[in-house]
Order: C-alpha cells, then structure tokens, then sequence
C-alpha cells in the first residue's frame, strides 16, 4: 500500500497537510505539490495509484482533476478529499471520502480544523490568513483559543503563501514539498517563527525585495470598476502579482482587478490574476477566468496564458464583467 499526499504548494494546502499529518502522520507518503496554479494533480498520480493506496488531496479543486480522480477511484484507492473550490459534478464512490465547502468565507485549513476540531488550530489560522481571509483566521484563533500573537501568524501565512506563487517551481525560494517538510519539524507555528531558521529569513528577503517590482506596474485600462495593470516579465513579478491583486482589492473593495505578468518574449501573451470586487456584488472571477482557459474562485482566479491577440476582447469582457 502506498500513500500519496497532493497538495496545493500555498498555504492553504501546506497548513492543511500540516494539521493532518502532525495528528495522523504517513511518513512515507509521496509529497504531490507544485506552483499555485499547479492544481491537476491527480494526473501525476493516477497511473501508478493500485487498489488500497491511501490519497488525499488537499486545496486542489475537482473540477481540474475529475477524469483522474474517476480513474483512482474505479482501481479501489481510498481517497481523501477536502476543498473549498466550487467542485461540480461529484463523482459517486464508496471510496470517495469527500469534506467540500465553497461559500465564500471558508477555506480548505478551516475545514481541516473542523475536521480535526481544532487539533492543530494554530496552522489553520497561519491557512486562512495565506489565502487573504482575516475574519476567518480571526475567527478560529478566537474559537480555538490561540493565543500565539495573530499578526505573527499572519505574517507566516503571507510568508507561505507568497513562497507558492510562480510561473514554475523555478521561480519559487523554496519547493513547497521542501517548505513543507521544514514546517513538519515544529510543533506549531511559533515554534518555527521562533527558532527563525534561514528560511524564515530568505522568505522575509525575498517578499520584501519583490514588492519594488510593483512600482513598474503598467496601466493598461482604468474604470472606476476596474483596473488592468500589467507587470513585466521576471520571476518577482510570477512571485508577486497575486499578492499585488490581493493588496489591490483590499485597498478598494469595489473594484474589480486584473494583473497581467508579461511572459517571456520566446512565449509571447500574459498570465493574469483576477480579484473580484469583493464590496459588490458582481463576483464571479472564476466564471470570467474560465472565458480564457483559467479558473479559481468566485473572488480570485486566474488565467494561465492570454495572447497578445486576444487583449481587446479581454478588456471589453472584463470591464463588462465587473460593471
Ligand atoms: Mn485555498
């Protein structure tokens, strides 16, 4: 029997392993992780998975994983599956087990604690803050008695969900398999904010240093509901332009955000993260990612690869969108 642990290289799906393992440790399972936007996972797995092996999959989204988990799920795996993505259509299995939730203000480490009523609260909080939910994060830390300091918990949320953001895992300081294993080591996450090992600090660095890049962010079209900015190609702007969204949309809650990141000439076109006007109620970034290939969540979403050629139909169909 082999045991395989897929996960979102953010922090939403780093503190969710976290939580699992340091109460329900699996040693030797096999650590599936990429990018973000890295979210097919089960394909990597689903020609080696035999009757009996134990998957669980955290952060991930079925809707881009439905044909492979099918085919898992028909050679009898067991799987474990907990996501706040909208999922769609569930497919129908005694070994499907499934914890989904996709209203607006849950996120995977959230429903892992509950899960685990609150057994490793301190990395759920660490989870929502990394996927840029303050109330919820505030809210378990209060439910759960946590005391750790919350804007230290916060801190390492950003942290890590920063670490997980890149066109590749090139771009990235760390692999989050290798971030993650660094985290397995302490108990919780003060015990690792404490120590302050190097990676602590090279994260710090890194955040800091990347910001600037935001200062060349280019205009591109601007309307009271929505701005589209653009970033040139570099791997601070892979590793920041989520985070630069994410700052946007809680500066201006009533506008709608699209960050496009030059790709590299040889490639051509944008990879763009989209924030939702979160005050309004005109969300659906996901609805409007997918218009071009990408996804997410009605808040956040993304899309992998615009062309050149398809800018002027993007500009209309956002500014429609988010009117
Ligand atoms: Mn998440």
């Amino acid at each position: 029997m082999s045991d395989f642990d897929l996960f979102n290289g953010d922090a939403d799906g780093i503190f969710s392993l976290l939580q699992l393992r340091q109460t329900d440790p699996r040693p030797e399972a096999a650590l599936i992780t990429g990018v973000k936007r890295d979210t097919q996972l089960f394909a990597r797995i689903a020609n080696e998975v035999k009757a009996g092996d134990r998957i669980c999959a955290l952060d991930i989204g079925m809707n881009r994983n439905r044909p492979e988990l099918r085919q898992v799920l028909e050679t009898e795996a067991e799987v474990f599956f907990c996501d706040h993505h909208a999922a769609g259509e569930i497919p129908h299995s005694p070994h499907l087990k499934l914890i989904a939730d996709d209203s607006p203000d849950t996120c995977t480490a959230s429903l892992i604690d509950s899960y685990l009523e609150g057994a490793k609260a301190a990395w759920a909080v660490c989870g929502a803050y990394g996927d840029n939910f303050q109330a919820l994060a505030g809210r378990i830390a209060r439910d759960r008695q946590i005391t750790f300091p919350l804007n230290q918990l916060r801190e390492l949320g950003e942290l890590v969900n920063y670490n997980a953001y890149g066109s590749t895992v090139e771009d990235l300081h760390f692999h989050p398999a290798e971030l993650y294993k660094i985290l397995l080591a302490y108990p919780d996450p003060m015990g690792f904010l404490e120590d302050a090992p190097e990676a602590l600090e090279t994260l710090r660095n890194g955040y800091r240093s990347d910001w600037d890049i935001t200062e060349q962010a280019r205009e591109i079209d601007i309307s009271r509901e929505g701005q589209i900015l653009s970033l040139p190609a570099c791997p601070a702007s892979n590793r920041i332009s989520g985070l630069f969204a994410n700052a946007l949309v809680d500066e201006d809650p009533d506008v709608a955000f699209a960050i496009l990141t030059h790709l590299d000439p040889d490639i051509g076109g944008y990879r763009i993260s989209i924030r939702a006007p979160i005050a309004r109620q005109t969300q659906g970034a996901d609805e409007f990612a997918k218009l071009y290939g990408g996804g997410g969540r009605a808040e956040a979403a993304g899309i992998d690869h615009l062309r050149e050629n398809q800018m002027d139909s993007f500009i209309a169909a956002f500014q429609a969108t988010f009117r």
